[in-house]
């Protein structure tokens, strides 16, 4: 049988690189996405040992340039058979009233708009086929909304009842759509959030341990390779340490 195909955005850190990494060597060829060219084409080149690999680079923001993109895949590759939706981040973590308009345009635009944009540009396909799988990577911060995380979760929030929406609207034509949504995983994402600062990103994690993007991974292998007729629809994956976003076991 041939492999099956998986377009992955966000897939140079993080949960989408590890995500990468785990499907290429289970019997996936993967279109890989993201804005840095470097690491799509280093990572291109690791996986050339495992899968068949193309990379598109772009921003989930650019409406046209998502469009523009997805539609430049070789013929062979435009039969997408699994969309990650998975490119995100949170930008700042203030009270609602010291807020930046600059990051909440970031985190509508990104989290929100930017995944309606790739799905856009990959669902017509899975519905001519008739077969496809939407992953859609939420967050706890989906679930529950926690002090000072407001905009984050409300663009979390979104995703929830997106993933929702899709499942329902989708059904009749065969696909299925799964929303994956971790607690505290240790990426790039606090250093997004924290624009940098190393100290504040570090106390995310501090005196607890964090899931690993390779737990979220593993987690979108099971998803994906379960029988045809298995849909996962909502997981919540919580680290040990963590019991919801406000509560933490911190030694
Ligand atoms: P990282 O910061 O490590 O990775 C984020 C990825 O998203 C990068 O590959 C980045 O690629 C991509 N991305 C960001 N902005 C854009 C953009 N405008 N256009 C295209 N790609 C973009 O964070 P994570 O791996 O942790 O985050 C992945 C997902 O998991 C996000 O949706 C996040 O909200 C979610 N999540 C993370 C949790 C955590 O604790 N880490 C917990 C729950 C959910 P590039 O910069 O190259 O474009
Ligand atoms: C990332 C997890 O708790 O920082 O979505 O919102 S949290």
């Amino acid at each position: 049988m041939s492999k099956r195909i998986a377009l992955i955005t966000g897939a140079t850190s993080g949960i989408g690189l590890s995500t990468a990494k785990v499907l290429a060597k289970n019997d996936f060829n993967l279109i890989i996405c993201g804005r840095r060219k470097d690491r799509l084409q280093e990572l291109e080149q690791e996986l050339a040992a495992f899968c068949d690999v193309i990379s598109l680079s772009f921003d989930v923001r650019d409406r046209a340039g998502v469009e523009a993109s997805v539609n430049s895949l070789p013929s062979s590759w435009k039969q997408i058979d699994v969309l990650i939706n998975n490119a995100g981040n949170a930008h700042g973590l203030s009270p609602i009233d010291q807020g930046s308009i600059d990051d909440w345009d970031a985190m509508i635009d990104i989290n929100v708009k930017g995944l309606l944009y790739v799905s856009k540009a990959v669902i017509s396909g899975m519905v001519e086929r008739k077969s496809g799988h939407i992953v859609n990577i939420g967050s706890i911060a989906g679930k529950e909304v926690y002090p000072n995380g407001n905009v984050y979760c409300a663009s979390k929030h979104a995703v929830d009842a997106i993933n929702n929406g899709m499942r329902m609207d989708l059904n009749q034509h065969g696909i299925k759509v799964t929303s994956i949504n971790p607690g505290l995983v240790e990426t790039e994402f606090s250093m997004v959030r924290f624009k940098g600062d190393k100290e504040k990103a570090d106390n995310t994690y501090k005196g607890m341990t964090p899931l690993m993007p390779e737990d979220i991974a593993e987690t979108i292998l099971f998803v994906v390779t379960r029988p045809a007729h298995v849909n996962i629809s909502d997981l919540i994956i919580f680290p040990t340490d963590q019991a919801s976003s406000t509560i933490v076991n911190r030694s």
